[in-house]
């Protein structure tokens, strides 16, 4: 769906506090309501385009999330840069799992929240992943675009990234961008870990969520994108990862050339307008693909 399109259809109305000075976008579509307040956005840097905001998440949706995953965690893995499949890394020791899209009611409310925050819509998404790191477990520094063309078919690159994170952390687990343009104005006081002095970092605060583009607007890759999960000093630390895509990231129903059926109810009017013969890659189809249209183009085999 269009971008545009779809923040038409989601953000439905602004609402201003009584003294003016606040205001936050409400969604009244699907599942839950959530409130946007953009009041609590900051930008953090051009390069990479990045963006906090504090307290995305309520505790609940945090505590909410840590329930789901405890019990499930497996550990991490990454995308092999050649076959794109899957392999165990030393680069990542955190361990993790997959909630579902829109499992239950909050895991779709926070999943509209990113896309009513990000603009992209919720079907570029990839389903959420939850991260656990212990004690010296870390995500050394990566981006999140893949190198492999396997990983391109479905939704194309990943465009962005919504890091939320579900806890506070002791000391280090803080997110790194090496490459970041404004790393030497940063104050590296004793807060930071060594680790998080690299580059520019975020503190994991229970709640925050931090947004960043993998992609330039000219849909190029951004090196200055790079970044990592320090490794965790005291404490544990939890966080949700959302990658979204350029395009849907949902898989289209494989239709097969033995059913006869048509899958846009204007099939019979476009194909009395002759739009079987003048479409007829998308209305007939090919050869490897069937066609939306088959029956009413009496293309069937039987
Ligand atoms: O958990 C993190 O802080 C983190 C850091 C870098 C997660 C990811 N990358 C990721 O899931 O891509
Ligand atoms: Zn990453």
């Amino acid at each position: 769906m269009d971008p545009r399109l779809f923040l038409l259809i989601s953000l439905c109305f602004l609402v201003q506090s009584s003294h003016g000075k606040e205001s936050s976008l409400k969604l009244t579509t699907g599942v839950s309501s959530a409130a946007l307040d953009p009041t609590r956005v900051t930008q953090i840097s051009w390069s990479p385009r990045a963006f906090l905001y504090r307290g995305f998440l309520t505790d609940e949706e945090c505590d909410h999330f840590i329930d789901l995953a405890k019990d499930k965690l497996e550990k991490s893995m990454v995308a092999d840069n050649d076959s794109g499949k899957s392999i165990e890394s030393e680069v990542r020791t955190s361990s993790g799992m997959f909630l579902k899209k829109a499992q239950d009611a909050i895991v779709a409310g926070v999943e509209e929240k990113i896309a009513a925050w990000t603009f992209l819509p919720v079907e570029n998404g990839e389903a959420m992943q939850i991260l656990h790191y212990e004690h010296g477990q870390k995500y050394e520094p990566h981006f999140d675009f893949f190198h492999d063309k396997a990983n391109l078919e479905l939704g194309g690159h990943r465009i962005a990234t919504v890091l939320m994170y579900l806890s506070d952390v002791a000391k280090g687990g803080e997110t790194v961008f090496p490459n970041s343009e404004i790393s030497f104005k940063q104050k590296k006081g004793n807060d930071l870990s060594d680790c998080a002095k690299q580059g520019y970092s975020v503190k994991p605060r229970k709640g925050d969520a931090l947004l960043f583009f993998s992609l330039h607007p000219d849909a190029t890759t951004d090196n200055a994108s790079l970044h990592g999960s320090c490794p965790v000093i005291e404490g544990e630390k939890w966080s949700a990862t959302k990658w979204i895509h350029v395009r849907s990231f949902e898989a289209a129903p494989t239709r097969s050339k033995s059913d006869c059926a048509d899958e846009d109810p204007n099939c019979t009017a476009w194909a009395l307008k002759g739009e079987c013969e003048k479409n007829p890659l998308y209305m007939v189809g090919s050869e490897d693909n069937a066609g939306y249209c088959r029956k009413s183009c009496k293309v069937c085999s039987s």
